[in-house]
């Protein structure tokens, strides 16, 4: 489906919904950049604690005994916690890095950040996951796919499974999955990485609504909506919304719409769902794929997965 028709079928819903992908325009990239360095966003912190912590582990795993590896890393962006392995695998072998993303502008960063070192040649490609996942389909020899920064968690289990069947069928047989997870745990924890006392997280949030107007000649009004983080214990996730703080039309002119809103009615933007070791294993073998390894940081907050095809 299209942006377009994502944002129609979203918002003629009974729970007004919208899809995640649209929080990041140049605006809202930067404002999950300082997500990402919030006291209460412990998730990137996290999964860098690892990478760095247990960089040869990961990398005596996924190289073996190999001469070269072929990576993919979906959603790459900058790759600014992932180059913490790719340096570790270059050292044992001559590497070749496909980082995907939509934003052209965040692959430029990546290769600037990964030129200059020995051994590791990159490819990137503008695309999305899918399309990307076939045409690596087609790269010979021992591979293997970052999917990590807990990105699966955006996406319903069912989503989640056919995103990882096609990761198997991309692999082939032998290649390895790295999967960056984000753990369940208390929920007050949860709620505030997701409702920072800066306000970093609303303003992120709201930011969707701009995006919309911007691209499709809405009228949303920000001052009209607010932030609101909950948890939905039955889908074990985070759920983001923006309350409409009273009855109220909002233009959608390009698209050719209208719609309304209730006070106190809600649009769904983000799901961010929470894995135990059970949910993961779950969702890595009914898409043929077998857990190889755990990683996690001191606290226990995130883990990482190896997983095998
Ligand atoms: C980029 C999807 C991993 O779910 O934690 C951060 C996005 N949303 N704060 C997450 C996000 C609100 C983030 N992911």
């Amino acid at each position: 489906m299209s942006a377009e028709e994502d944002v129609r079928e979203g918002l003629s819903a009974k729970q007004k919904h919208l899809p995640a992908y649209l929080f990041y325009d140049e605006r809202g990239g930067q404002l999950f950049t300082q997500i990402t360095t919030l006291p209460e966003y412990y998730l990137t912190r996290a999964e860098r604690e690892i990478f760095t912590t247990q960089q040869d582990e990961i990398a005596e795993l996924l190289t073996a005994d190999a001469k070269q590896l072929s990576v993919l890393e979906l959603g790459a962006g900058s790759a600014e916690k992932s180059q913490i392995l790719l340096k570790a695998l270059a050292k044992r072998c001559a590497l070749t890095f496909y980082p995907v993303d939509v934003d052209s502008a965040a692959l430029q960063v990546c290769c600037t950040n990964l030129a200059q070192q020995p051994s590791l040649r990159v490819s990137p490609m503008v695309m999305q996951n899918q399309e990307a996942l076939s045409v690596f389909q087609r790269v010979s020899g021992p591979k293997a796919i970052f999917f990590i920064g807990s990105s699966i968690g955006n996406l319903s289990d069912d989503e989640a499974r056919s995103l990882l069947q096609s990761v198997r069928a991309s692999l082939g047989s032998g290649g390895f999955l790295l999967l960056g997870a984000d753990q369940t745990k208390d929920i007050q924890t949860l709620l505030r990485a997701y409702d920072d006392a800066q306000g970093v997280t609303a303003q992120f949030n709201l930011n969707i609504l701009s995006h919309i107007n911007q691209r499709f000649g809405a009228n949303f009004d920000l001052s009209r909506f607010a932030h609101r983080a909950i948890w939905n214990e039955s889908a074990r996730a985070i759920e983001m919304h923006l309350v409409s703080q009273q009855t109220q039309q909002v233009d959608l002119t390009t698209l050719g719409f209208s719609i309304r809103l209730q006070a106190g009615e809600t649009i769904h933007t983000e799901s961010c769902a929470k894995y135990d070791e059970r949910r993961i294993t779950h969702l890595l073998s009914s898409a043929g794929l077998t857990r190889h390894a755990t990683l996690q940081d001191t606290k226990k907050q995130f883990a990482v997965y190896l997983a095998r095809a």
